[in-house]
């Protein structure tokens, strides 16, 4: 009998402590009121100190994606023409069978690596989650994917100029007096974190806002900078210019703490606020006014956003960012320093899932943003892709070069196997489909990259249909496939055990049994009242200081940090890198196509997931082209109609939403909109570039030009 079957389920007569499945860092705490068995509601944990007894557009009516009639309840098997979504009934057996069978006729046909995993973070579940099914793919021999979608190139300038540290207890923002929002529309996308800063502004905190749209963030703000995207590291360098020229530095700290100042300084002596003002069109007085206002303002902290990557430049705009707390000493008070990705504080034991030590040495890697390539033959590869697993992701959607993506799964020569609870996108061009278990009908353990609390996920309610966790999905098919290593037998309860490293500091006093009565529970590090991790330095790099000049970039050049990789390992794609901030314009100009696309994310869905549920649908509405009154006017474009927004990489038709919510030369769609439900059947993703930034191997999401026509 499967593992499943052996895990207690709670009585369902009550309320169930569970935690949001998404890819998002608030990590909610849920309460899941069940009734005779049936889920009938979820609300946030009005104990938790960010959740507050709130859910956001995305989640609150979570038990409707549960119940909801479009949910694939049972393995399919496509019986149309792939893309067409049409698919009958089989049984678990049968779809195992097919899968196992075809895995081995292309494996022996080809070798192990014509298979290919594609996974990200539908559910961010440390069981069910970034992990799940590498070890399977490692037994496999399978091409290795590269998963850096989010953040790996802020990571690897974060780790490479401070280490891997948490940085500010996101709680401790509300000690802050100086608070800069650089590349976050936090209302849609980190709403737990607002109420924390709105009550520092209450308090008498300036709240500053780097973006190049007037969200509804940044009307929020107390002051909004409306930049040029991609030019932030300019801003940044200039900032410092200002600090160091103006002798506005913390001497002693610097002196103490910091690594290769003599060299930044020389570094940045060009960098005036006068030269930064041509590229980012911010005036020069407001660069200095922004500079001494951050500098001489106690504490003083800046929130970066996951955006702030997604440019030519992405990587050394984070160095910059990273070097200022430390050049104004802001890291000595409670609520200043640097905010970007707090789950460096949970101590995760990634490879107990991952197990790399199952993988062929010399197995190739293949990033996903080359997927379009790999699957269309664009990018060489022998053996070819012949056979693709996707689960907790959708390709079609959140991966660029769209028309290539749907292009190479249509071949009829590719197997595609896709595990979800609906058929998305990708599921449409499937040969067979898998039925996944919502998160009221799993169980998990959840990190966070946005706080310091560890919340466990207790299922509420049997899963519907024929459903199944993707652990017991990969159990399932390493048993096929005859895999008898200890690890794919693991139940549940044992891999709830294994999740985190229990016996760190952090997690001192927090076990499974105390997370069941709890919920959730903070990580053992001081309160948000006492937290200020580096008021003494101790930073965890090489020198224990803030690396101006980053010894990491110097000895390794550009690197991949261990958590993208399927591998977990460091990764080098070679090549030397300047250990010294510097500023990397955007890569695409704009002489054919004119205007800057930017593809944030939706408010009301998360990245592709709730795309297509009604209630999302409603308060997202169809997918929308914002654009500046002069930029639509020069173009013909009126407020509500049809626009056709092209490059050379492709293109897609959305709704014209006339505003000066943006600026000049810049148009925003939002990414997460089904692509079956476009007009033309195309995202803004056909538009977008598979370049890596300079670090990390990031995307480029936001260094996209195109030009937009009405239709
Ligand atoms: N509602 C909602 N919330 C989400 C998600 C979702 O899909 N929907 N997804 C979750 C995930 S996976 C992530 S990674 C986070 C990301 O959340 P954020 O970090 O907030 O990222 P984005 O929404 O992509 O972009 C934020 C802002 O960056 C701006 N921006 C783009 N390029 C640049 C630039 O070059 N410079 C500057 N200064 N700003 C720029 C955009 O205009 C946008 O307003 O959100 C999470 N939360
Ligand atoms: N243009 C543009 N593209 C982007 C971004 C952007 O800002 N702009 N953002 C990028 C970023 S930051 C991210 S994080 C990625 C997100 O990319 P993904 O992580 O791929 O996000 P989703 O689109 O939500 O796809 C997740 C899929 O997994 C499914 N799923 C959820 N839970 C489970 C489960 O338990 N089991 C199984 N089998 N399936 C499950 C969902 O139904 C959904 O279809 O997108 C990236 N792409
Ligand atoms: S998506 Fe984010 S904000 Fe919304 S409920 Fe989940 S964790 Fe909370
Ligand atoms: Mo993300």
């Amino acid at each position: 009998m499967t593992a499943l079957d052996d895990l207690p389920i709670t009585p369902t007569t009550t309320t169930v402590r569970a935690a949001c499945p998404h890819d998002c860092p608030d990590t909610c705490a849920m309460l899941v009121t069940v009734e005779d068995g049936r889920a009938t509601k979820v609300a946030g944990d009005p104990e938790h100190p960010l959740t507050r007894g709130g859910l956001c557009v995305k989640v609150n009516n979570y038990q409707e994606k549960t119940y909801s009639p479009d949910r694939v309840l049972h393995p399919l098997q496509r019986t149309g023409a792939k893309g067409s979504g049409r698919f009958e009934e089989i049984s678990w057996d049968e779809a195992l069978d097919t899968i196992a069978d075809t895995f081995r006729a292309r494996i022996a046909e080809h070798g192990p690596e014509t298979v290919m995993p594609v996974s990200y973070l539908g559910t961010q579940g440390i069981l069910n989650g970034l992990s799940v099914g590498d070890a399977f793919f490692h037994k496999l021999g399978a091409t290795i994917t590269e998963r850096t979608y989010c953040d790996s190139g802020s990571c690897t300038a974060h780790v490479a100029t401070i280490g891997a540290t948490a940085g500010v207890d996101p709680e401790s923002l509300v000690h802050a007096r100086y608070i800069i929002i650089w590349a976050s529309n936090t209302i849609s996308t980190n709403l737990h974190l607002w109420p924390v800063i709105a009550e520092a502004q209450k308090r008498g905190a300036k709240v500053v806002c780097i973006d190049p749209v007037r969200h509804r963030t940044a009307q929020r703000a107390d002051w909004h900078i409306p930049l040029r995207p991609g030019t932030d590291g300019a801003l940044a360098l200039a900032m410092m210019n200002v600090i160091i020229s103006e002798g506005l530095h913390d001497e002693a700290y610097v002196r103490d703490h910091t690594v290769g100042f003599d060299e930044l300084a020389e570094r940045v002596a060009t960098a005036t606020p006068e030269w930064a003002s041509e590229e980012t069109g911010i005036p020069a007085e407001d660069i200095r006014t922004l500079a001494r206002e951050y500098a001489t303002t106690d504490p003083a902290v800046i929130r970066i956003g996951v955006a702030i990557e997604r440019h030519a430049g992405g990587g050394q705009t984070v160095r910059a960012l990273a070097c200022l707390p430390a050049l104004v000493g802001a890291w000595r008070h409670v609520g200043g320093g640097l905010l970007q990705l707090p789950l460096w504080a949970h101590p995760v034991n990634w490879p107990a899932f991952i197990h790399p030590e199952l993988a062929t040495p010399g197995t190739r890697v293949v990033n996903q943003f080359l997927l379009g390539r790999a699957l269309t033959g664009d990018l060489p590869l022998d053996p070819p892709i012949t056979a693709l697993m996707v689960y907790n992701s959708n390709p079609m959607v959140v991966a660029p070069e769209q028309e290539k993506i749907a292009r190479g799964l249509a071949r009829d020569d590719l197997f595609t196997v896709v595990s979800d609870h609906f058929l998305t996108d990708t599921a449409r061009y499937a040969d067979i489909v898998l039925p996944a278990t919502t998160q009221l009908e799993q169980h998990d353990l959840m990190f966070s990259w946005g706080h310091f609390y560890v919340t466990l996920n207790v299922p509420a309610v049997e899963p519907e249909g024929e459903s199944i966790p993707n652990t017991e999905l990969f159990r399932r098919l390493a048993a096929r496939m005859g895999f008898d290593d200890e690890y794919f037998r693991l139940t549940d309860e044992e891999l709830l055990a294994q999740a985190y490293d229990w016996s760190a500091p952090a997690m001192e006093g927090i076990t499974l049994e105390s997370l069941r009565e709890t919920g959730w529970a903070r990580l053992n590090l001081p309160g948000p009242d006492a937290y200020a991790p580096h008021a003494e330095g101790n930073f965890p790099t090489p020198s224990g200081k803030t690396e101006f000049r980053s010894s990491a970039l110097e000895a390794a050049g550009n690197f991949v940090v261990p958590l993208f990789r399927q591998l977990y390992e460091e990764f080098q794609p070679g090549g030397t890198v300047d250990p010294l901030p510097h500023y990397i314009a955007p890569r695409e100009t704009g002489e054919v196509y004119p205007l800057n696309l930017l593809s944030p994310k939706s408010h009301a869905y998360i990245n592709s997931s709730a795309g297509d549920q009604a209630m999302q649908k409603r308060v997202q509405g169809e997918q929308k082209v914002t654009i500046h009154p002069a930029d639509a006017e020069a173009r013909g474009i009126t407020d509500g109609r049809y626009v056709e927004v092209s490059n050379d990489r492709g293109k897609f038709v959305a709704l014209a939403d006339v505003s000066d919510e943006v600026s000049l030369g810049v148009v925003v769609c939002p990414m997460g909109s089904w692509a079956k439900n476009a007009k033309d059947g195309s995202t803004v993703n056909a538009v977008n570039p598979f370049v890596f930034a300079d670090l990390g191997n990031a995307p480029t999401f936001s260094d996209t030009r195109v030009e937009v026509t009405p239709v």
